[in-house]
């Protein structure tokens, strides 16, 4: 496949308990710009990463050969060998555990007295959702021990099941001769937030299928579970539509190289799905959609300068009635396609200067009464867009602005926060749950900024339900994304750019919000990079270092 399966999961200093007193410490100064002494060195809880609600691993340690271990469905288990995601996440863990090549099944090697041979995974549930997708009310819990004679993974469903796979493939380690070894464990795990995203845009730069693979594959490491896939922008339309496909063929890069076909998504939705995330689309409208023009001539609102028409366009045009007939037959596509029940909207960042210029513009919004407030133009159109979606039964997700400008929302629309500095995304984390909406952070995790730095420390720090608020307030707060906007990133500086940063915002997202020692996520963070390394994803350093094995 696209990674290459390397195995031996290192992790020497395992064999010591939970809490042992040989906790590393590292000098470290915090500012910036100063090269920090760091004496790395091992954390209690491994290389596990993001850290599990409750561990407790003690020193006794088993063997396991990839010869004689088995993962296997539990006897009183609701799912079985007809269950695609549990059967393919087996042989995708098998093969990070032990290294690629399938197991010799005719090898019947006699077990050692201290050896681990079976993980059994038990899906508690009825209905252990294998054959649907997950969502947003997932139940995504597990509860790991790990003893002889065999691990148990318990879980309600197999989105759980997948969690509990990852964090037993985290506990394997080598011991000093190579071997590969665990410790006896019990781990009870569940996520602190239920949205947990990624957000890649596709129309600054085109994302061949196999690099979001590939980041879909590492998401799934981090247990991340939401795909945001911006997917067209002003630069490029992608995004084959079977409806419209004039806006492909005129609007892409490249009107056959540069597009997502049918199956292509298919892919992508089926290739997450058994990776427990959940893709979900954003079109952007009415800003950001200069390509959309090229493929849907009156689309865009033409811009004057003066009297006559300047050729050029700016948003979606909203005083005409086949905007609203051409967004109905897009989004009813768009529905059917993404089986997720969100749509990202966008609605961020319009600029009303070619709003301002068009002379049948200003009589609408004589007519309508809007006075000089663009901004409640922007209201009505949004407001159609929304009536819209809401026929096809989907929910939907918005950029801030949308809520900034007052549009009316249906009570479960989810707000994306992105905007401002500290200070002022926290106020409108604050604003925004007081008006009884859910919210989702972004504005610390803008991973397409860069800076020379151990910059993981800050996004590592920041915390969605960090505002001034109440109880009620912070339960409205579902989560948030890490952003990798595509202006200076295509397939060549992706994963590095990404990882492990992103990995800083998945245990932020997932762990319990006293996780904040950041001494031992340096140090767990540090292994947990190496791993992805090996597993064939280049996850840049954090800082100087080596990995283990780097060079074998
Ligand atoms: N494109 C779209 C973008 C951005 C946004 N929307 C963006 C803004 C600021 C930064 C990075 C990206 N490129 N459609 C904002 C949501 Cl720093």
């Amino acid at each position: 496949m696209f990674v290459s399966l390397k195995l031996s999961i290192f992790l020497f200093l395992l064999t010591l308990g939970p809490c042992s007193g040989r906790r590393t410490k590292f000098v470290n100064k915090e500012e910036e710009n100063e090269e920090p002494l760091l004496v790395a060195g091992t954390s209690p809880f491994g290389s596990l990463w993001p850290l599990p609600q409750k561990v407790s691993i003690t020193d006794v340690s088993f063997k396991l050969t990839g010869s004689s271990f088995n993962i296997v469905d539990a006897t009183k288990s609701s799912a079985g060998p007809s269950c695609n995601v549990l059967q393919n996440a087996y042989r995708r863990y098998y093969e990070y555990m032990f290294g690629g090549g399938a197991k010799k099944q005719w090898l019947n090697r006699q077990a050692g007295p201290s050896e681990l041979t079976e993980l059994q995974v038990w899906i508690t549930s009825p209905d252990s959702e294998c054959d649907g997708y997950p969502s947003i009310t997932a139940d995504e819990s597990y509860e790991l021990t790990v003893d002889q004679p065999y691990a148990i993974l318990k879980a309600p469903t197999v989105w759980g099941a997948l969690h509990g796979l990852e964090t037993f493939s985290q506990l394997v380690y080598e011991d000093e001769y190579g071997a590969k070894s665990i410790n006896s464990t019990t781990i009870s795990d569940f996520p602190r937030f239920s949205h947990r995203g990624i957000l890649l845009d596709s129309s600054r730069h085109f994302l061949p299928i196999k690099v979001i693979l590939a980041n879909l594959e590492t998401m799934a490491m981090n247990k991340f579970n939401v795909f945001h896939w911006h997917i067209v922008d002003d630069q490029s339309f992608p995004y084959l539509s079977q409806t419209f496909p004039q806006l492909s063929q005129k609007g892409a890069y490249h009107p056959y190289t540069h597009v997502y076909t049918p199956a292509d998504i298919k892919m992508v939705i089926e290739f997450a799905r058994l990776r427990g995330i959940r893709v979900i689309p954003e079109f952007d409208t009415p800003g950001h959609t200069q390509s959309w023009g090229k493929g849907q001539p009156d689309l865009l609102t033409p811009c004057y300068s003066g009297p006559q028409p300047s050729g050029t366009f700016g948003p979606v045009n909203p005083i005409l009635n086949t905007t609203y007939d051409f967004m109905d037959l897009f989004f009813k596509e768009v529905s059917s396609v993404f089986p997720d029940a969100y749509v990202h909207l966008g609605g961020d960042e319009v600029d009303f200067t070619c709003w301002k210029s068009n002379p049948d513009v200003k009589k609408f919004m004589e007519q309508q009464g809007f006075g000089d407030d663009y901004r409640k133009l922007e209201s009505f159109y949004i407001q159609k867009l929304l009536d819209i979606v809401t026929s096809k039964e989907k929910g939907y997700m918005i950029w801030q602005e949308v809520f900034d400008n007052g549009v009316k929302l249906k009570p479960d629309t989810l707000i994306h926060v992105w905007k401002g500095n500290q200070q002022q995304y926290q106020s409108e984390m604050a604003n925004v749950t007081a008006s009884g909406y859910q919210a989702l952070l972004s504005t610390p995790w803008y991973l397409n900024r860069i800076s020379y730095g151990e910059d993981w420390r800050g996004i590592y720090r920041a915390d969605p339900q960090d505002f001034q608020g109440t109880d009620e307030q912070k339960k409205l707060v579902i989560g948030g994304e890490a952003c990798l906007w595509g202006e200076y990133v295509d397939a060549t500086n992706l994963t590095p750019r990404l990882w492990p940063r992103a990995s800083a915002v998945a245990e932020r997202l997932w762990s319990d919000k006293n996780v904040t020692d950041i001494s031992d996520a340096f140090n767990r963070l540090s292994r947990h990079r190496c791993r992805l390394v090996e597993r064939g994803i280049p996850a840049e350093p954090l800082i100087s270092s080596f990995c283990p094995n780097e060079y074998r």
